[in-house]
């Protein structure tokens, strides 16, 4: 049904035009829409000078390892959670769960566990090339962050939904929907002046058990959330020019 044409009902003839698969779905009851809300043209010039310092301040996020232990109140992750589930998603499926962990003696169960499959990784899992592509970053399988940091956040993938009868409902996009949500979230605890650092412990299957979540659920990153520590370092690292990330046309 052309938008243009709110009035047409649904069941009736298909125009000769319109595609067949139309009327497949003429049983569903009618999408509702409302006006976008919120929504006000800003001038090119705000426009402007609001995208500079966005990215000057996006510019300035680095990766961590070096965690302050001081706390961090919950409300702040409560709205990086939130930020983060303003990310577009497959069939508005929202296929992302976090889990926030500030209690001591789960966050040490979480980086024990980590930190023995870490251990196998590092020593038997790895090719030489990638131990050498990790080499500059300085990672290994000791993972002090994840007990320094106030807060992990465990981000887990609805790989699908679990009707009230057991039964199973598809998720669509799911791995570029919750990428979307891990962006989000890394931005929002960025700008509101805490530093996060996304781990991605493998295999990942001891946090569905620890964290008593469904078999539908997998764990896709470890979010350790604090302060940096007043020494934190960073690898040298430089970022990609825009040339070498953009093509404009063909
Ligand atoms: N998952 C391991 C190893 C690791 C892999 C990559 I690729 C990194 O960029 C960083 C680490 C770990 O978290 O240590």
């Amino acid at each position: 049904m052309p938008e243009s044409d709110p009035v047409t009902p649904r069941g009736a003839v298909a125009a000769p035009d319109e595609p067949a698969y139309k009327a497949l779905t003429r049983h569903l009851p009618e999408p509702r829409f409302v006006p976008l809300p919120g929504y006000a043209r800003i001038d090119e010039a705000r426009m402007l000078a609001q995208a500079e310092t966005f990215y000057q301040t996006m510019a300035r996020r680095r990766t961590t390892r070096h965690f302050s232990t001081d706390p961090v109140p919950r409300r702040l992750i409560e709205l990086a959670i939130l930020t983060a589930g303003t990310a577009p998603s497959g069939a508005h499926r929202q296929p992302w769960r976090f889990v926030a962990i500030d209690d001591p003696t789960l966050k040490a169960r979480v980086r024990a566990a980590a930190e023995e499959e870490e251990l196998k990784t590092y020593s038997e899992r790895m090719t030489d090339e990638w131990r050498e592509a990790l080499h500059p970053l300085g990672t290994d399988h000791v993972k002090a962050h994840l007990t320094d940091a106030p807060w992990l956040v465990v981000l887990f993938a609805e790989k699908y939904g679990l009707r009230p009868d057991g039964s199973h409902r598809k998720n669509y996009y799911v791995d570029e929907s919750v990428g979307i949500a891990a962006g989000l979230f890394v931005a929002a605890i960025h700008v509101m002046g805490l530093v996060t650092l996304t781990h991605t412990p493998n295999p990942m299957g001891f946090l569905r058990d620890a964290l008593c979540r469904g078999t539908n659920e997998k764990a896709v990153l470890v979010m350790p959330v604090g302060y940096p520590r007043p020494d934190a370092q960073v690898p040298d690292l430089a970022r990609l020019p825009l040339e070498a990330i953009v093509q404009w046309n063909a």
